[in-house]
């Protein structure tokens, strides 16, 4: 019999355009992390313009949330952010690091996407803080933790020469970045072949940091997003140990086949719980969020165990 890694909620989805309060097309690929008790989920809002906006929603037990009755974040009106976000913001990532929430999200205009990088203590109040990547960049997942005093992030760069790979960039000041490095690349004829990105913010595990990817595969019928594993070293997260040979999610219900975009299985982040599981959260279609649990050692072991090679 089949046994499902991630085991899906039977409430999925748990969030859909028809419970928040202004209007929007969608409710998918959203951060969530635990936060004075509660779970706080940020969550991304295709508008009728065809542009996005980030909401925030609230839930006490990680399953039942409740939107609040404003965005959370929408396009900057002036200011150094405004020309970048001009066309909207997507995706976002959040970190808990040095007593502050990290929020890396993508940042839409004429100029390509770049990824800007918010701060909150407290999900009230927001600073901007800087636009840490040129165009075009997606997927930055900062690490929440330091290596020899540095910051750390997984990023994709967007190339026409080379397969769009996952990348590690550290700094000293989480502004400026650098000694960049490819440290995953698709495999070829694989299910993630055409291209790779960061999802969840990588879970500190005593085997590794456990990094929740997508990978998507092109067919006659369109790309399909689906979720793999991999286990990145703990002292030197450039190096990795581990990439499950086969994915952990892959859409298959209704709503993450058919949708804005059919095919979709895409997180951007998961909460690891005291008793050893996790929970993954992740658009489907790019159209309503869902939640499933996995347990942190079964997704160790298939990277340990199920491994193929990381380039
Ligand atoms: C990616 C991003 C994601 C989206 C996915 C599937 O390139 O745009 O936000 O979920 O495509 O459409």
């Amino acid at each position: 019999m089949r046994r499902d890694i991630v085991r899906r909620y039977r409430g999925n989805p748990i969030l859909t355009r028809d419970a928040i309060p202004y209007p929007v097309e969608t409710v998918h690929n959203a951060a969530v992390v635990k936060h004075a008790g509660e779970y706080v989920m940020l969550f991304r809002s295709h508008l009728r313009t065809g542009r996005s906006i980030i909401g925030l929603a609230r839930s006490p037990d990680g399953f039942h949330f409740t939107a609040d009755p404003q965005p959370f974040l929408t396009p900057a009106p002036d200011g150094p952010f405004a020309a970048y976000e001009e066309f909207g913001v997507e995706d976002p990532r959040v970190t808990f690091l040095d007593g502050e929430y990290l929020i890396t999200y993508s940042a839409y205009s004429r100029n390509g996407v770049r990824i800007a990088l918010a701060k909150t203590k407290d999900f009230s109040t927001l600073e901007r803080f800087s636009l840490i990547t040129q165009a075009d960049y997606r997927n930055v997942v900062i690490f929440p933790a330091k290596f020899n005093g540095l910051y750390a992030r997984l990023d994709r760069p967007h190339s026409e020469i080379a397969p769009w790979s996952i990348w590690i960039s550290w700094s000293p000041d989480l502004r400026f970045w650098g000694e960049s490095e490819l440290v995953m690349r698709p495999v070829p004829y694989h299910w993630d072949e055409m291209k790779l990105g960061p999802g969840a913010p990588p879970i500190r595990t005593n085997q590794g940091w456990l990094s929740i990817y997508h990978g998507v595969f092109q067919t006659m019928d369109g790309s399909i997003y689906r979720l793999g594993i991999a286990l990145h070293d703990l002292a030197n997260p450039a190096k990795i140990i581990g990439v499950s040979d086969s994915w952990i999610l892959q859409p298959e219900d209704p709503w993450e086949v058919t949708g804005y975009v059919h095919n979709v299985v895409f997180t951007c982040g998961a909460v690891a719980e005291s008793d050893g599981t996790v929970k993954i959260y992740w658009g489907g279609a790019d159209t309503v969020m869902c939640v499933g649990e996995a347990d942190i050692s079964d997704l160790v072991a298939l990277c340990l165990d199920h491994s193929r090679p990381p380039t």
